[in-house]
């Protein structure tokens, strides 16, 4: 592996293309990087270290934090707040927005994140996840305000995640293609492993956490049924399905071999006054970016995620995002409905 780049070398060669870059951000990069290093190094050790299990509080999304939640969101607001390359900072795990610890040098950039997605997993030893993107402070901002962070998907400088499974594996886009670096843990340094991933067009796998059917809106309904009547129904070929209940491990499993994922809108989530399941700023947007980089599409059913004015930084969306020809497909429903 030593042959391979690793993601160091492969920053700095991509900050050499642009004139006038700083080093700043290639630090930012390390820096987010070094944050998954720890986390990964928790997740791993899981029960030996004592993070497994809730901790009995709640996060601004009235969720119950598991105790890793809390580490791996301490772990990203220390590592990456304190070095200078940041103005602020939002996590799913925080109600509001975290300025850079006083006293610290204020950065240009804006870093948004899901410390760890998923974690309903962490007991079962199942994949998760940490999501992240990243973002510009308006200019001659020192001190943001979350309306800072207020901005559409399109205008992400880095979206990234690193996905703890088998293998730890972080895989990021600066808006030129997308890459994946597999962490060798001897030498302590993630590897470029995955260059140029793209996403297959067509696929015949479908994620889709089933046990909500009977709550969907007709699109979403049609698309499955369909799906699900195989080789004798209308696509005339078999579907087969995967539920990780981990976007990351979906999206992962989307980038290397194909496939769709969708949390949509139901009435269950309606009847919460909620637009969607998925957060918008630190899980839909930065994996839309992606996913769209990878040559896949990605779209609440409706409108394109990437282009979504958001409202509030932890507004929820819907979510259908992977092969280019099946998200097409399932926005189309949408429209004739
Ligand atoms: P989390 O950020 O609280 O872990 O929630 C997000 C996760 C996604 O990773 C996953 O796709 C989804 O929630 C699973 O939801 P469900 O348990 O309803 O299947
Ligand atoms: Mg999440």
């Amino acid at each position: 592996m030593i042959d391979n780049k690793t993601l160091t070398q492969f920053i700095i060669e991509e900050q050499r293309k642009i004139s006038g870059a700083t080093g700043e951000f290639t630090l930012l990069v390390n820096d987010i990087a070094t944050a998954c290093k720890a986390i990964s190094d928790g997740v791993n050790h899981g029960a030996l270290a004592g993070v497994l299990g809730s901790a009995e509080t709640e996060n601004v999304q009235g969720e119950t934090q598991k105790k890793m939640d809390i580490l791996s969101n301490d772990i990203m607001l220390h590592v990456n707040g304190r070095n200078g390359h940041v103005a602020a900072m939002a996590s799913e795990e925080l109600d509001e927005i975290s300025p850079v610890p006083e006293g610290a040098k204020h950065g240009k950039y804006l870093l948004v994140f899901d410390p760890l997605d998923g974690s309903s997993n962490m007991d079962v030893n199942v994949s998760v996840g940490t999501i992240f993107s990243v973002l510009k402070a308006p200019e001659g901002v020192a001190e943001p305000s979350e309306a800072d962070f207020l901005q559409p998907g399109t205008q992400q400088i880095l979206a990234g995640y690193a996905l703890y499974g088998p293998s730890t594996v972080l895989v990021m886009t600066t808006g030129k293609g997308v890459n994946g670096f597999t962490l060798d843990r001897n030498i302590g340094e993630f590897i470029l492993t995955h260059p140029n991933m793209t996403i297959p067009e067509d696929t015949q796998e479908f994620a889709i956490n089933m046990s909500n059917m009977r709550f969907w809106e007709p699109p979403v309904k049609r698309y499955i049924d369909e799906c699900l009547a195989g080789k004798e129904g209308p696509r005339g070929k078999d579907f087969n399905m995967r539920w990780v209940a981990s976007m990351v491990a979906e999206v992962h499993r989307i980038l290397t071999r194909g496939g769709i994922f969708m949390y949509p809108i139901d009435e269950k989530i309606k009847a919460k006054g909620e637009g969607g399941k998925l957060r918008l700023m630190y899980e839909a947007n930065p994996m839309s970016l992606i996913v769209e980089q990878a040559g896949g599409a990605s779209t609440t059913g409706r409108e394109r995620i990437l282009d979504i004015q958001p409202q509030h930084i932890h507004q929820r969306v819907p979510v259908v995002l992977g092969s280019k020809n099946e998200v097409e497909r399932v926005t189309r429903y949408h429209l004739e409905d």
